[in-house]
């Protein structure tokens, strides 16, 4: 296709049909002027989707490597298709990986409210543990340097979160964040940057920042490609919860995480998930004809990316007692009644609610497994 008279972008899209196990591969047009969407099916030489609105898809959403919600489908956008498309878009949008380090993961909820504050795009998150192994490999160019052991053992000696985040500049907009390699000198330098706020020293200074384009692509694609795929998920005494796309959307999942810390839960497990619609029905399957939400609720829950958590804490029966923390589904009901809890707090409509919980304590364990054994394979 050409580039564009009238400024729209052009992408390659994917789409997996699971019931054919195969890539279905399209052109998907965006038109700003009027933010409507138009495909074209590559391999039939058709027109696929009439030019049309897709609820709740905003330019912002669309890079390289996004996934964007039409007609049921979860697309990826592969590549641009054009060269309008990739200069105007490729010489901005720049992905990094940001990793939290085993001495700042309890202050995880802060560090991702602050990304969210500096206007980062968290496209991919995972909690994860490191082996010995792929610590050395991910830090193969400090081999030989005196701090290399140490910076090995300190870096598996607990979970790590690891992030791809994405915006303009963003290489060097998450380093100036996060600020000097030395958590002293950052706090003398740049007292409002992520290291002098939650680092220590050189080596447990909370965070990590790509240094260039190379070295961002290669350590996205250690984290997110298909190397390091296990999660921290203890799958024993514990219960999940999803920050719904409309909390993540709205830059609150920071803000929500740091509230359930905050009220002595431990978060054990936690990636972002973006839902295809029949996961999403699969997921309420049980609220299906019971509750009179339930097309929303799946329309919601695949709209866009969501962030799910393993949540565990002190005692018994954790899925009642966080259950009661989140509060009433009704987020009006619970301002009212239960004004402390998280859906008073950061839920707006019955739909947008912030979050969902397990509902019986008996089924805990199996919505954790749902989403860190079944989806995250
Ligand atoms: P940065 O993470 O600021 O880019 P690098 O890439 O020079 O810093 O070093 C990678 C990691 O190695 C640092 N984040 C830090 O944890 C550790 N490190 C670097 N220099 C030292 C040092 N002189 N002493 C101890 N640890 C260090």
């Amino acid at each position: 296709m050409q580039a564009s008279e009238d400024g729209r972008f052009a992408f390659d899209a994917e789409w997996y049909d699971q019931h054919a196990a195969l890539i279905r591969k399209y052109q998907f047009l965006f038109y700003p002027k009027d933010s409507t969407v138009e495909m074209f099916d590559i391999k039939n030489r058709r027109l696929f989707l009439k030019r049309s609105c897709i609820d709740g898809l905003k330019f912002e959403d669309l890079y390289v490597g996004a996934t964007v919600n039409v007609n049921s489908r979860t697309l990826t956008l592969v590549d641009y298709s054009d060269e309008y498309t990739k200069n105007i878009l490729s010489s901005k949008k720049e992905k990094t990986l940001a990793l939290i380090k085993p001495d700042a993961v309890l202050k995880f909820g802060q560090i991702f409210n602050a990304i969210y504050q500096s206007r980062f795009l968290v496209c991919n998150a995972k909690m994860v543990r490191l082996t010995r192994g792929e610590a050395e490999e991910f830090y193969a160019e400090h081999v030989g340097k005196a701090f290399f052991d140490n910076l090995v053992r300190f870096m598996t000696s607990g979970p790590i979160i690891a992030m791809e985040l994405m915006k303009d500049g963003a290489i060097g907009a998450w380093r100036e964040l996060l600020g000097p390699t030395d958590s002293s000198k950052a706090r003398s330098d740049a007292p409002n940057s992520i290291r002098a706020m939650f680092g220590t020293d050189q080596t447990q200074n909370a965070c990590h920042g790509s240094d260039s384009t190379m070295s961002a692509q290669r350590e996205c694609n250690f984290f997110f490609g298909s190397k390091v795929r296990r999660n921290t998920a203890m799958h024993q005494g514990s219960t999940c919860c999803i920050i719904k796309p409309s909390a993540v959307d709205t830059n609150k999942a920071g803000e929500i995480m740091a509230a359930i810390t905050a009220q002595g839960y431990q978060v054990t497990g936690l990636q972002m998930f973006h839902m295809e619609k029949a996961n999403a029905e699969e997921f309420f399957e049980v609220y299906k004809g019971v509750v009179a939400e339930y097309i929303d609720m799946v329309n919601e829950l695949s709209s866009g990316p969501c962030i799910v958590l393993e949540v565990t804490g002190q005692g018994d029966n954790i899925p009642t007692k966080f259950r009661e923390f989140v509060g009433p589904a009704d987020p009006e009901i619970a301002r009212h009644l239960r004004p402390n809890t998280l859906r008073a707090k950061f839920g707006h409509t019955k739909i947008n609610n912030a979050i969902h919980c397990t509902d019986l304590p008996e089924d805990g364990a199996l919505e954790v497994e749902y989403f860190f054994r079944i989806l995250s394979d």
